[in-house]
């Protein structure tokens, strides 16, 4: 019996029960008949989660990279590995073959290794979406060094702190990037970062842009030539089960980012696991992914997950409005897409354009359409259905996090009949639980709590880089002996979940609870209200009150504003209850918003409260402008 695919709803059960009744033997198995290993483990799992310590295929040896490229090199070497498609769709796709794609990786490990850099040392990579980030990020595998992979989006200062974070030794950058009718001057935003960064010894540059750079002399070394003279072999490091794949910064409570550590082998096992089930892939499939490869979704889902598959995986270096807001889709007609993943924040923004756009293209190559990032709100959810999947493919609403590695809650498509804004089940391997305010577990269902995760699952970061004490006291703290989430789920009649948001927005106003979500969701059911974020402020008898940032769409006869807000008030008032009325309602013209979508509360937190001091490095927002709007504009 073989527990890599799921092919029914019977199977899944019998798979789920087995991953929770016996999980080592569940992963053992997996991991035995699907990877390529140098030496097997002595143990699948070993963990005390109290210490927030876990380790999975103890003392294995293992190279991702030789399960990502060279297995599939005798059977598969022809197929392509990864579609170029650049931001100027007049300039030629890029077709890497799984042999070039070796010869490339190879040949960057190669110069890697010539320049320095050995097993455990950091390199951050910086760069636009071009092959040369992925065969980068594979050749740091292919050594043992651990790539921390910065989104090229990010200022000077946000560098600075990332690279200074994890002593990086070596930068890799390039010239510039292409970012619809824009380019982004990286190697000027690399040079302003590295004036206080003592640990770079080298910087690596891409020629993309082809713009004018300033190249320090014994620092800075274009690739290309370096590359040309490399050797197109290499022989991989054996590395142990546990030891460092990669960094990546996720944002915080507070402001300094954490360096969440992924390890490799687990995070091997699991991402592609959960890539072939999630997305239903077959060999001839092409699957895109439209994230960053910046977040962790492009990581598990752009690179590692497909790979690992021997998947073809698009790399789409462009912005969805660019040439015009048919992108998208002109993209997945032309390379007949057959998964499509992308984000809410993505969606609700093409389908406020014209459907003309979505109509034009031909759309009947796609099986699978998915989501990630942020809860999918239930009017999203059916544009997505009907305009882009024709009501024809299952949405996987795919609920994880950085930390988590890979999806740990979604449908698993043509097996689990989907719901609209719910991520339905847990992945075999994975153990939810809800949990009250009195820490403990909820039983049953028809629930709501916080989500906590009760049992380890292999692609979890194992630490914050540099600081277990605060890895421990983010995620294992709150409920002995389990995993927190930070976020609130509910769980309906049959047991699927639905995640609600983050649980630490919630406000107490006059000693009752109020999560802002709710509040939120009926707010952005009234006609004239595009999409709204809810904080708490201060408020001398309330304990705490609401403030309401208000986007709008653009109706006509909306335009009387103090009627609008007192019908916003009503509106709250009949759906949730008097209690949760807004004492201040400011229109705006848009959200803080982080690049994946999600808004950014700490800022509006601030500007209610009205402390304009020391916002954070507003640098890595989509739209940082936004923030001096609403605080001029305060109320
Ligand atoms: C993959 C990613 C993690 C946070 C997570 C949630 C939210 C992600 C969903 C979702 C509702 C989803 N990693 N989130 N996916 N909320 N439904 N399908 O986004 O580290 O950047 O963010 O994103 O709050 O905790 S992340």
């Amino acid at each position: 019996m073989s527990y890599y695919k799921i092919n029914n709803l019977e199977q899944y059960f019998k798979h789920y029960n087995k991953s929770i009744r016996e999980p080592r033997k569940f992963w053992g198995k997996i991991a035995e008949e699907n990877f390529v290993w140098y030496q097997a483990w002595d143990k699948v799992v070993d963990f005390n989660m109290g210490e927030a310590d876990v380790k999975w295929f103890v003392n294995a040896k293992v190279n991702i990279t030789k399960n990502c490229i060279d297995r599939h090199l005798a059977k598969r070497g022809e197929k392509t590995a990864i579609i170029f498609e650049p931001n100027d769709p007049n300039e030629e796709t890029l077709h890497i073959s799984y042999n070039d794609l070796y010869s490339r990786v190879a040949k960057m490990a190669n110069v890697l290794r010539e320049q320095g850099i050995k097993k455990g040392d950091r390199v951050c990579i910086y760069l636009p979406m071009i092959p040369e980030l992925a065969v980068a990020i594979l050749a740091c595998a292919r050594i043992g060094a651990i790539h921390s992979v910065i989104f090229a989006g990010f200022s000077a200062s946000a560098v600075t702190s990332r690279i200074n974070d994890c002593e990086c030794k070596m930068v890799i950058t390039s010239d510039g990037g292409f970012r619809g009718n824009k380019t982004v001057d990286l190697k000027g935003i690399i040079d302003e970062a590295l004036e206080k960064c003592p640990t770079v010894e080298k910087v690596l540059v891409v020629k993309r842009t082809h713009t004018a750079v300033s190249m320090k002399e014994g620092r800075d070394y274009w690739l290309q030539p370096l590359l040309y003279d490399a050797i197109p072999n290499n022989v991989a490091e054996i590395m142990d089960a546990e030891d460092p794949l990669f960094i990546l910064y996720t944002s915080g409570s507070t402001g300094k980012p954490k360096g969440m550590l992924h390890t490799t082998a687990g995070y091997m096992v699991q991402t592609a696991y959960t890539f072939k089930n999630i997305f239903n892939h077959e060999d001839n499939d092409v699957f895109w992914c439209t994230a960053d490869i910046g977040w962790i979704t492009g990581h598990s889902y752009i690179l590692y997950g497909p790979l690992l598959n021997g998947a073809t995986t698009v790399l789409f270096e462009g912005i969805p409005s660019y040439p015009d807001f048919g992108r998208f889709w002109e993209v997945i007609d032309k390379h007949q897409v057959t998964q499509f993943y992308t984000a809410p924040t993505a969606i609700r923004s093409l389908a406020k354009e014209s459907d003309e756009w979505v109509d034009k293209y031909d759309l009947t190559s796609l099986k699978v359409i998915g989501s990630v990032g942020e809860p999918i709100n239930e009017e999203a959810w059916h544009w997505y259905n009907d305009h882009v999947g024709k009501k024809k493919c299952p949405i996987v609403d795919t609920w994880w996090q950085t930390e988590t590695g890979s999806i740990m809650i979604s449908p698993v498509p043509f097996v689990t009949p989907t719901k609209p804004t719910y991520a339905t089940l847990p992945l075999p391997g994975i153990q939810p639980v809800l949990m009250d305010e009195l820490r403990n577990e909820i039983e049953g269902n028809q629930v709501v709590g916080s989500l906590c995760i009760k049992f380890p699952w292999p692609s979890m970061a194992r630490t914050i880089w540099g600081d277990h004490q605060r890895y421990k006291d983010t995620y294992f703290s709150a409920f002995p002996g389990k995993y927190f989430t930070g976020d609130g789920a509910l769980r309906d009649e049959v047991g699927y979940y639905r995640i609600t948001g983050r649980v630490d927005d919630v406000v107490i106003v006059s000693g009752h609870n109020l999560g802002t979500a709710p509040i939120e969701d009926a707010i952005n059911e009234h006609p004239a209200v595009a999409e709204s974020a809810i904080v708490g402020f201060p408020h001398d008898i309330k304990g705490n009150a609401l403030y309401g940032f208000i986007i709008l769409k653009e109706i006509g006869e909306y335009r009387d504003r103090d009627n609008l807000t007192k019908e916003i008030n009503e509106h709250v008032s009949s759906h949730i209850g008097p209690i949760a009325k807004l004492d201040k309602i400011q229109f705006v013209s848009g959200l803080p918003k982080t690049r994946s979508g999600k808004i950014m509360r700490r800022i509006l937190r601030k500007i209610a409260e009205g402390d304009f001091s020391n916002f954070g490095d507003t640098s890595t927002l989509l739209n940082p402008e936004i923030v001096d709007e609403i605080k001029d504009n305060k109320i």
